[in-house]
């Protein structure tokens, strides 16, 4: 019998090819190490919050059309809801018995488009050829836009006067189109914001997580200190709701909107050093302070009934409690307005990127 061989042992020069192998990992590793020490300094994260409906999520877009635009998926995703969202809308506002009954000659028809939107099987093609013809009939028209099923955004009228061309197979939502659509909010969004900047003479890209955060406040505290390490908050306040009562997530009283999102944003504000209020929905503002005086709000103010002059007083109201030492500046927008944003974003961009370079030495 042969006897079994030996397994060899490790000669110098294998385990010196050895030492070195690791050697060369241990060094990759330190030097992914490094790098991600790197991005994590240059990557700026700012957390975007506010109460309901005050334009998170528009702002959100807003951003990422200004820095990385809206990619293909993305697109066919709105595409897709947007199709969804007007057929769903046509569906309730048409499904009405006192629209049916005053329309006897073309109740068919209604019946049969209310019909087939429950069918899967009727391509959508066809439910948009069948809706346009009942948008071209002016009752059916008037019903539709004096309907109390609308949604308050105006978007449904919208995509309705648009239909021919929203319900072609090529069709590609423009930007303006996917800031004015409203999704359901997640939890948490993320989004790119990139910006060019200009310090010293020199050139910068600003390169920042805008991380959003659903309007429920015990949800915004709990994610506090998960996002500690974030550069800065944006928060966002509808200036519209000053005339409005909501259900106060803290004690579920009755109380004032604007007022509510004061007490939210100090108490919210304070963890951070670099704080951007936007003052949102000046639009909707300026059109309600005729019918409705800013001392619905706020009693003691005595200034001028003008969107100008209401405005400067709310954001001196919000900004006044801070501790002088927060570095806060505060905006006046309409969230939905492409061209007034990128001017927005771009000086929030420098704001971040001036407050970064005063309190760190690293440059990007
Ligand atoms: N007229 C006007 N409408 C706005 C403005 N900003 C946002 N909107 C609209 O207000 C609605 C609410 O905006 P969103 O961006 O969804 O607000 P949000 O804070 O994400 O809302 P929630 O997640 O539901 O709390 C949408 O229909 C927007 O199109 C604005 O400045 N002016
Ligand atoms: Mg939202």
């Amino acid at each position: 019998m042969r006897p079994r061989s030996m397994p060899s042992l490790p000669t110098r020069r294998h385990s010196s090819f050895m030492a070195n192998a690791a050697k060369s990992e241990s060094d990759k590793i330190d030097a992914a190490i490094a790098d991600e020490r790197r991005l994590r300094k240059l990557l700026k994260s700012v957390l975007v919050m506010g109460g309901q409906n005050s334009g998170k999520a528009t702002f959100m877009k807003q951003a990422r059309a200004f820095s990385s635009g809206f990619g293909t998926v993305e697109r066919d995703e709105y595409k897709c809801a947007i199709h969804s969202s007007i057929l769903d809308t046509a569906r309730t506002v048409l499904n009405d018995p006192t629209v049916i009954s005053a329309n006897t000659d073309i109740c068919d028809s209604i019946t049969s488009f209310v019909q087939a939107t429950y069918n899967k099987e009727v391509p959508r093609s066809q439910l948009f050829i069948a809706l346009l013809v009942l948008w071209a009939d002016p009752r059916i028209q008037a019903h539709i836009r004096s309907s109390p099923n609308l949604p308050p955004d105006g978007s449904f009228l919208y995509f309705l006067d648009s239909l021919l061309r929203i319900s072609e197979h090529s069709y590609n939502p423009t930007d303006a189109e996917i800031i004015r659509f409203k999704l359901p909010s997640p939890a948490i969004t993320e989004t790119p914001f990139d910006v060019q900047i200009t310090y010293a003479h020199s050139e910068y890209q600003l390169q920042t997580i805008l991380t959003c955060v659903r309007h429920d406040i015990g949800l915004q505290r709990k994610w506090f200190s998960f996002f500690i390490e974030a550069e800065a908050i944006v928060f966002l306040v509808d200036l519209s709701s000053y005339d409005e009562a909501i259900v106060s997530q803290d004690t579920e009283d009755s109380v004032n909107a604007m007022r509510e999102a004061m007490i939210q944003f100090q108490t919210t504000g304070s963890p951070w050093s670099t704080i951007m209020l936007i003052m949102n929905k000046v639009d909707l503002f300026a059109s309600r302070l005729s019918a409705c005086p800013l001392t619905t709000c706020f009693p003691e103010y005595q200034g001028a009934n003008t969107a100008g002059a209401a405005t400067d007083y709310c954001i001196a109201r919000f900004l006044s409690p801070l501790p002088e030492r927060l570095n806060a500046r505060a905006w006046c927008t309409n969230a939905i307005d492409v061209n007034l944003m990128s001017g927005v974003l771009q000086e929030i961009g420098e704001f971040i990127s001036a407050h970064s370079i005063r309190t760190s030495d690293c440059r990007f």
